[in-house]
């Protein structure tokens, strides 16, 4: 991955920034120092090398007498630019002949084409930019639902990256301190009193685990929240499922067994997305190798849910059943929401009765009736799992970070208490302040960025 990364920023590069593939119009995008002298000697129309900054011209790309394409040529002259280096997008016709022509030609002019996140890389290395906001890009390329992007962009605004370079400069403020003690070591001063160091620490020790917490609910909103719908065979799962999503998704029969594999599927109440997924009803003996299988990823999913909607048929289920069947969730780190299924074949009174105080939804899924209470239930889960913070941690190499952070800020703490020198002390604020600067990339590694920029797409 090392050669991924060309911190040499002399060449020029260029990529389709569009989607690839036919459409009104296709953009290509050309960033160096040497951009807008190497698109101008393909085009033809005003000299582009005397243009002003953000300004568009229309020309034809011409190539040995060919004319390739009418264009549009939009100028940003360095450092204002996505990269902070001379830019030119050139608007062609979306033809995907046409788009990869002028690519050919361009690099045939000396310019290379541009690996994955080339363009936000080199926006990094040009400070447009810290490691926070540029991960906020991707997100926000990716997000899907209202939720993900609002915080994608506010990550990309950079509100998290002042949040955390604030705290560091507490830090190391305090290290600094701390190390100039060692200084006077045979005076016995102490610059920082270790209450005042105490309270700092404990204060920046409630935000990091703020963010931490936050983390839940923003991996949720990012990925979708893990909601798995278990219970019996033929309690009607699948037909909840596709009720759900409105969609006749996941297969349905009156045959037990019917669903073997997990079925996934997205759907979002309110802007925040849940990741659904239909399993293989549980049963303790079968001699069905493959719904065996299907059992096992069952409960593989359910360790892994936010969410269980444990679905029963009212019909046939006692409230000793029911609570018999619920008690094998006990230890089980997930919200459960039984439900009671197939109302419409039993009098409503007396099973409201049978369950009451177990906080069962009832449902005939089949003739989709009272599901939106379900619908209500998944939003209270996502309202009560909010954050004062307005910042959420979407991102698992900041919770990472911000968890080794943690960390250190804890040995500090009982390093005080246990009276440790100086030094020591020092080391430990310093670890802490570290792990914060990995977030925003002020101190970071060559894998860690190619890590990060080989997982954008082209042209970004
Ligand atoms: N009367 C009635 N029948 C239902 C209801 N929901 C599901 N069924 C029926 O129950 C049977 C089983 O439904 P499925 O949705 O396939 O059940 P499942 O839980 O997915 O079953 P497996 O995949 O085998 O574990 C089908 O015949 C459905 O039509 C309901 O609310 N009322
Ligand atoms: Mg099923």
């Amino acid at each position: 991955m090392g050669n991924y990364l060309n911190t040499d920023l002399g060449d020029t590069i260029c990529a389709l920034a569009t989607a690839s593939g036919v459409g009104a119009i296709g953009i290509i995008r050309v960033s160096g120092k040497e951009a807008i002298t190497l698109v101008n000697s393909v085009f033809e129309g005003r000299d582009l090398s005397a243009a002003i900054s953000h300004t568009i011209h229309f020309g034809k790309i011409v190539h040995n007498d060919v004319i390739t394409d009418e264009v549009l040529a939009s100028i940003f002259i360095a450092p204002k630019s996505y990269t902070g280096e001379n830019i030119v997008e050139l608007s062609c016709h979306g033809s995907p002949y046409i788009q990869q022509k002028i690519l050919e030609i361009l690099v045939s002019k000396g310019a290379r084409l541009a690996k994955p996140g080339e363009f936000t890389f080199r926006a990094f290395l040009n400070k447009k930019l810290d490691l926070a906001q540029a991960e906020a890009v991707a997100d926000l390329i990716a997000s899907n639902s209202e939720v993900s992007h609002r915080t994608a962009m506010q990550q990309m605004r950079g509100g998290f990256s002042q949040e955390i370079k604030t705290l560091r400069e507490k830090l190391l403020n305090f290290s600094s301190l701390v190390e100039l003690e060692l200084d006077f070591s045979e005076e016995d001063v102490e610059f920082v009193s270790r209450k005042d160091l105490t309270d700092l620490i404990l204060s920046i020790k409630k935000l990091i685990d703020s963010l931490l917490q936050s983390f839940k609910y923003g991996n949720a909103i990012k990925n979708g929240i893990p909601t798995v719908i278990a219970g019996k065979p033929n309690a009607g799962k699948s037909t909840l499922l596709n009720a759900l999503v409105n969609e006749e998704r996941s297969i349905v029969s009156e045959i037990e067994g019917t669903t073997r594999d997990t079925v996934e599927e997205a759907f979002v109440i309110d802007g925040v997305t849940f990741r659904l997924i239909d399993t293989a009803g549980i049963r303790a003996h079968t001699a069905d190798i493959i719904e065996k299988i299907g059992i096992e990823r069952t409960y593989d999913k359910i360790q892994k849910a936010s969410i269980i909607i444990y679905i029963f048929d009212a019909s046939k289920t006692s409230r000793s059943n029911l609570e018999k069947e619920l008690s094998n969730f006990d230890g089980i780190n997930a919200l459960i929401i039984p439900v009671a299924n197939k109302t419409d074949l039993c009098d409503l009174q007396e099973i409201k009765l049978r369950f009451n105080g177990l906080d069962v939804i009832f449902i005939s899924s089949k003739n989709k009736e009272n599901i939106e209470v379900l619908f209500n239930r998944l939003k209270d889960t996502v309202e009560k799992d909010k954050v004062k913070n307005d910042i959420i941690i979407t991102n698992l190499r900041h919770y990472e970070a911000l968890h080794n952070s943690g960390e250190s800020l804890q040995s500090v703490l009982n390093g005080i208490q246990n009276n440790i020198t100086g030094d020591l002390l020092a080391f430990e604020i310093r670890k802490a302040s570290y792990h914060l600067a990995e977030i925003t990339g002020e101190i970071s590694t060559d894998d860690l960025l190619a890590n990060i920029f080989s997982r954008f797409c082209i042209g970004k």
